[in-house]
């Protein structure tokens, strides 16, 4: 990364707290009635639809800045290409070709690893500042939580380029944080469906139905860049459909989780960033 780029966003944002909108979300003054109160309401959105959303959370001066800190960065992502079902499990033959977990699609896009951003940069500043890992336990209503040890997974940037996609899914984890930091021409839109399935029931038919086309229960997420998302990705069947145009969808995936100590498998390294060192 150049330092012309660096150093004026280096001075405007000494602090990780700069970078956020305070008056609109008061993350860093944890006794305030006010911090309460978003605290309230992140976990009134997390319960009635597994998914909280903080519009502006990040200044339009830090988005800027983070946007083209994200550009700089972009180029060093992976790209993949990989094929499989929303349950990500080997296919199983034995099953009816109908079955949800033979339902094979490809999710195309890059990464940008947490151990390729700079020390220093913008994203790290925040994400490495503890005053906002204990505001998202709280809104997400955990005791503690730790960043990821993963030195790669522990702080992605997803590059999503014209034709990328990501498929139904479920995720693996109880929650993704996320902050948008550019967004494409089209595409590109956040889809879910909330608690499609829960820990007694898959739901499979529900889950075919979806993956057929069918818009029932779907939801979309109208997020603008500088948006902070809080999303409970386990039960939700969701995706971020196809990217057009030629400007890349930046958004930064901060990963937490309720122990420490915690990293991603070899094979998931290797799927995701192409290698394991
Ligand atoms: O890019 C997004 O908005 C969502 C990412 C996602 O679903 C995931 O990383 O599991
Ligand atoms: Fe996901």
């Amino acid at each position: 990364m150049s330092r012309t780029m660096m150093e004026p966003s280096a001075a405007i944002f000494r602090n990780p707290w700069d970078l956020i909108d305070l008056e609109k979300y008061p993350v860093a003054d944890k006794n305030s009635r006010s911090y309460q109160e978003l605290v309230g309401l992140c976990r009134k959105q997390l319960s009635e639809l597994g998914a909280a959303v903080l519009p502006g959370f990040v200044s339009k001066a830090a988005v800027e800045a983070l946007a083209a800190e994200a550009n700089e960065l972009a180029p060093l992502a992976y790209h993949s290409t990989v094929e499989g079902n929303p349950y990500l499990t080997p296919e199983d033959q034995s099953l009816p070709l109908e079955d949800p977990r033979r339902m094979i699609e490809t999710t195309s896009l890059g990464a940008v690893a947490y151990d390729q951003m700079p020390e220093g940069t913008l994203i790290r500043k925040l994400y490495e500042w503890d005053g906002l890992m204990e505001f998202l336990a709280a809104a997400l209503g955990k005791d503690e939580l730790f960043r990821y040890a993963d030195k790669m997974g522990a702080l992605n940037i997803a590059v999503m380029k014209d034709g990328d996609y990501l498929r139904w899914h479920f995720d693996q984890t109880d929650f993704v944080v996320s902050l948008l930091l550019q967004d494409c021409i089209a595409g590109g839109a956040y889809e879910f469906v909330p608690m499609i399935r829960n820990r007694q029931e898959e739901n499979y038919d529900a889950v075919r139905r979806i993956l057929k086309g069918s818009r029932d229960g779907v939801l979309r997420l109208d997020i603008a860049p500088g948006s902070l998302v809080l999303f409970e990705g386990r039960h939700a069947l969701h995706r971020v459909t196809k990217i057009e145009g030629e400007v890349p969808r930046l958004i930064a995936l901060l990963g937490y989780d309720t122990k420490p100590g915690v990293v991603s498998s070899d094979h998931l390294r290797y799927m995701r960033y192409g290698r394991n060192k």
